[in-house]
């Protein structure tokens, strides 16, 4: 294929209702779309991170100068543009995953759309539907938890994951077992809000048969976290400190965690996902997709990369209508606790012109 043009759409659409977590409240999904056109096709990509470096480094403005000035020249320059050849052409360039993976994945979208291959039948996916989890953010009381929760569940969704914080643990997840019973798929996620020292408070976690606990230390400290994984019988999942196949290696050989969450935008794209995906498999520990509240066009290719054979626990893949009052794709619906895995070229959506029209803040070429 041959680089012609690449479009940087920021859009801003609400969400149903605020998302808090232990690093910050979201009220609006704040962000771009990529949009490439080559002489074959063209593709789309959603940038997976906020205006504000509070989950992870990376932020909105800092990324549209890395995919401007660094990026996309390297990738501008190569003879022939495949989506194989963008992270070798892009290696030099330290870090910024998630700048990287909204390029690759554009770029991977119309690649495929020229072969007529869905995304999915690319990775390898096994599945047609895959089970539906949610997150649920930090609230104001636990009757309002349990609310939204009890609501959750009647919509079908198979698997509660708690966002937790210090002062806002034990005892919303303990009351979320008494009221759902011990069979309620359940895990919960700190976004690195514990250290340590707080060992003995988390043990307290252990006595309700949590699938899991997603990122509870600092981003990056393997090593505590595997102190942690000594003193837990919860099984650790990392998310913030996961940024590669290789750490990811490194991560299970010194048992640093037990599941692995695969954010593709945190690993650089979904081919270094897939090899995420494969060392994690290939050593028997359990892999999930997770979320950053993405619109239509983040969440449809987070459908074919759960659809692989190693994803055996519920992801964090939700329906359209649990962020969002209009999606800026085709909804995405549940149905029997699942949703569908998209079959047609590509990503296999496109945004809708008319929500698009309706969602843009600007637009602006970034290679031409
Ligand atoms: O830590 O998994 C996280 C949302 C934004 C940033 C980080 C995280 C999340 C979620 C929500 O937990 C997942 C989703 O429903 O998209
Ligand atoms: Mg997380």
């Amino acid at each position: 294929m041959k680089l012609e043009r690449v479009e940087i759409v920021h859009v801003a659409i609400p969400l149903v209702t605020p998302f808090r977590t232990s690093f910050g409240t979201m009220t609006t999904k704040d962000t771009f779309l990529l949009h490439v056109v080559t002489d074959e096709a063209e593709g789309w990509s959603e940038f997976a991170a906020d205006p504000e470096p509070l989950y992870c480094s990376e932020f909105v403005a800092g990324a549209e100068i890395v995919l401007r000035d660094f990026l996309l020249p390297r990738v501008a320059a190569l003879p022939h543009l495949t989506t194989a050849a963008l992270a070798p052409a892009t290696a030099k360039i330290k870090g910024h995953e998630l700048a990287k993976a909204a390029l690759e994945t554009a770029v991977l979208d119309a690649e495929l759309r020229a072969y007529g291959m869905p995304l999915a039948t690319y990775l390898g996916a096994v599945r047609d539907r895959v089970p539906a989890g949610v997150s649920v953010g930090i609230k104001n009381s636990v009757p309002e938890l349990l609310d939204d929760v009890e609501r959750y569940l009647a919509e079908g969704y198979v698997r509660i994951k708690l966002k937790i914080e210090p002062g806002w643990d034990v005892e919303p997840v303990r009351a979320v077992r008494e009221r759902f019973g011990a069979g309620l798929p359940l895990q919960v996620d700190a976004n690195t809000a514990y250290t340590l020292g707080d060992v003995e408070h988390l043990r307290r976690l252990d006595e309700f048969g949590l699938l899991l606990i997603e990122e509870p230390l600092e981003e990056n400290n393997l090593h505590a976290h595997a102190r942690l994984q000594q003193r837990l019988a919860t099984p650790v999942c990392l998310d913030e400190s996961l940024h590669h196949a290789r750490d990811t290696a490194s991560a299970i050989a010194m048992d640093a965690c037990r599941v692995v969450n695969v954010k593709p935008a945190r690993v650089g794209g979904y081919l270094e996902a897939r090899r995420v995906h494969d060392v994690a498999h290939a050593h028997g520990v359990p892999v999930w997709c997770g979320g950053m509240l993405e619109t239509g066009i983040g969440r449809a290719p987070n459908l074919a990369l759960a659809a692989l054979p190693g994803f055996t626990l519920p992801g964090d893949t939700s329906a359209s209508s649990r962020y969002f009052a209009e999606d800026i794709t085709e909804p995405f619906v549940l149905e029997d606790g699942h949703l569908p895995v998209p079959t047609t070229p590509g990503i296999g959506v496109k945004p809708l012109p008319d929500a698009l029209r309706r969602f843009t803040r600007e637009r602006r070429d970034l290679y031409a």
